[in-house]
């Protein structure tokens, strides 16, 4: 399973550092961190740059149980939900859950935009090059 970091408001990295402490503390095992990257954000309104990572994880949780904790640490750390793809203090996407596909009003997985944001790619990338060939070389022989 992974998670994609990302924050742009406050003290950027403290954020992505407690929520991976916080993770931690929620059951949730941290197996692999990758480089915290500055990013120029995408969409949403203009905005300050991101800090993003992504961390590889295991867990007992359900997807769903995931994601309540992930909504709780976001709580937790002052996120407010106003603008959409605005500016926040912390983002925890769930982006794969081992090899499961949800498709729900309320959680979506693989994350639907991932394989287009190079701030995701890139620090997945980083963690575990073998994955996205996976991914690309599946896409390349339906095409
Ligand atoms: N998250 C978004 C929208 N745009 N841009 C960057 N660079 N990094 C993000 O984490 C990000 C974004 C929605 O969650
Ligand atoms: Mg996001
Ligand atoms: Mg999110």
């Amino acid at each position: 399973m992974y998670i994609g970091l990302g924050s742009n408001l406050g003290d950027r990295a403290g954020y992505i550092q407690s929520a991976v402490a916080l993770l931690r503390e929620k059951g949730v095992s941290v197996l692999k961190q990758s480089t915290i990257i500055e990013t120029d954000p995408v969409g949403g309104p203009p905005q300050s740059k991101f800090l993003n990572a992504v961390v590889k994880v295991e867990t007992q949780l359900s997807p769903l149980e995931l994601l309540g904790q992930c909504q709780a640490i976001e709580q937790k750390l002052g996120r407010a939900r106003t603008v959409v793809n605005g500016p926040r203090t912390i983002d925890l996407d769930i982006l794969l859950y081992d090899r499961f596909t949800i498709d729900t009003p309320q959680l979506r997985i693989p994350h639907p935009r991932m394989f287009e944001r190079a701030f995701v790619l890139d620090p997945l990338k980083e963690i575990e090059s073998d994955l996205l060939e996976t991914f690309f070389d599946a896409r390349h022989k339906i095409r």
